[in-house]
């Protein structure tokens, strides 16, 4: 076989993978090698429409050029200096974010799962120092079906035994409540030890799972009324993929703790953000928390670029506007077919419920049916197919994946 035909081999990439790569994955079977907007190519060259933007990373489609060329002209005149000096880029950005979303101050990190981890710690922080909570003794309630991601805290918040099973021992202090559940959480609120709820807007990994609509307002309320902080893990549904900017805003409320990740930088190197009030952040003094790459000079020229065009674009009502129409063109598909047994999400994101009396396989099958032709979305859960495209994904694109959806779906068997 010669040098081109192995590159445009996607066994070639995936048995070095298989080979040299820890196998904490099971990808599809597809190598990807370019992509733009809402577009990605596979080594052979193939075309698909993207239906999972890197798990709501690329919101503002792949390698947007303003976003690029943000990067590219902050590469060329410094990357990082650590906290250990200042430089020009952070103090523009900290004031840029704390405006756009309206809180006191930021502190910047890297990956989502540094978010979670961020908030947590200001959180027992605020407890002890302000609120009054005996040393060691803080609670913070989290959500069954939460996915905040892998570390050690994070998964000893978890009821996924495919998270948590055999890292122990676990996190103290973290007690889970059903999601969507105000009783629940009512009855959580009683004991005054309990210092934070944090929580999805919609649960992302668990499936897509959209809380009834009072949910989020009167979770916010009780916190408030028991001196509790709302912490709104918006990693995944912040940055206008629900259709607003933050999912919070579509219930008038400002969480006292705000995490975002993943789009936050449109998907050209991780950057994440904690934002809250002088009184929760002002706990935290110097050298009590930080990281080698949080608030690298690099990371605030992308992130503030990703923001604007976010905003410039106006990419939350579109996802708004094109979330309705990807539903209900669902909802058809739901009336023509057996094998789709529900349809939920909010803005670009969504997903279907497939009939798990099919078979356990069907919703991995139908998503290598979905790329044969053209399309990559994954399952999550078993039989929950995500489908979250760019946000700059247009009302043709998103008729013509409908289409696709739907003849995949109708040819399964
Ligand atoms: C993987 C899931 C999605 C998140 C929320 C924090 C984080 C995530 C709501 C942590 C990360 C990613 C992790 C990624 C797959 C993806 C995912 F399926 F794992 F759960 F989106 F639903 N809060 N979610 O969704 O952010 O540290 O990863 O930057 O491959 O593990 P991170």
């Amino acid at each position: 076989m010669n040098q081109k035909n192995i590159l445009e081999n996607p066994q070639h990439w995936m048995d070095l993978e298989e080979r040299y790569g820890a196998h904490n994955y099971h990808p599809l079977p597809v190598v990807l090698s370019r992509g733009e907007g809402v577009f990605v190519w596979d080594v052979e060259g193939k075309k698909y429409y993207d239906f999972l933007s890197a798990y709501s990373a690329c919101n503002q489609g792949h390698s947007h050029p303003r976003i690029l060329n943000a990067l590219m002209e902050q590469a060329k005149k410094l990357t990082l200096t650590s906290r250990a000096f200042h430089n020009d880029r952070l103090g523009p950005y900290e004031e840029f974010i704390t405006q756009f979303f309206g809180y006191d101050k930021v502190l910047p990190m890297n990956t989502g799962v540094e978010g979670g981890e961020t908030a947590i710690k200001l959180c027992r922080k605020w407890a002890y120092e302000v609120k009054g909570t005996p040393q060691n003794e803080a609670v913070i309630l989290f959500a069954t079906g939460n996915f905040w991601g892998r570390t050690l805290a994070a998964i000893s918040s978890s009821a996924d035994p495919s998270s948590y099973r055999n890292y122990g021992p676990y996190m103290p202090g973290f007690q889970l409540i059903p999601y969507n559940d105000l009783p629940a959480l009512e009855e959580a609120l009683k004991n005054p030890n309990v210092a934070g709820f944090m929580v999805e807007p919609i649960q992302g990994e668990a499936g897509v799972v959209v809380p009834d609509a009072h949910y989020l307002p009167k979770a916010f309320e009780m916190c408030q009324k028991n001196n509790v902080l709302f912490i709104a893990d918006e990693v995944q549904t912040g940055i206008a993929r629900t259709g607003t900017m933050l999912c919070c805003d579509r219930f008038g409320f400002k969480p006292d703790i705000l995490i975002l990740g993943k789009a936050l930088s449109g998907g050209v190197l991780p950057v994440s953000a904690v934002l809250c009030r002088d009184e929760i952040m002002m706990t935290i003094r110097p050298g009590e928390h930080g990281s080698t790459y949080g608030g690298n000079p690099l990371a605030c020229a992308v992130a503030m670029e990703a923001l604007k065009v976010v905003q410039d674009e106006r990419l939350a009502e579109n996802a708004e506007r094109l979330g309705i129409v990807f539903r209900n063109k669902m909802l058809d598909l739901k009336q023509k077919s057996s094998l789709v047994t529900e349809v939920r999400g909010m803005g670009l994101l969504n997903a279907i419920v497939i009939d798990s009396a099919e078979e356990s396989k069907a919703a991995w099958n139908l998503c290598l049916q979905f790329a044969e032709n053209g399309l990559l979305a994954k399952p999550t859960h078993g039989n929950i197919i995500r489908f979250a495209p760019p946000l700059v994904i247009n009302e043709k694109q998103i008729i013509k994946c409908c289409a696709i959806i739907e003849k995949t779906v109708l040819a399964y068997r």
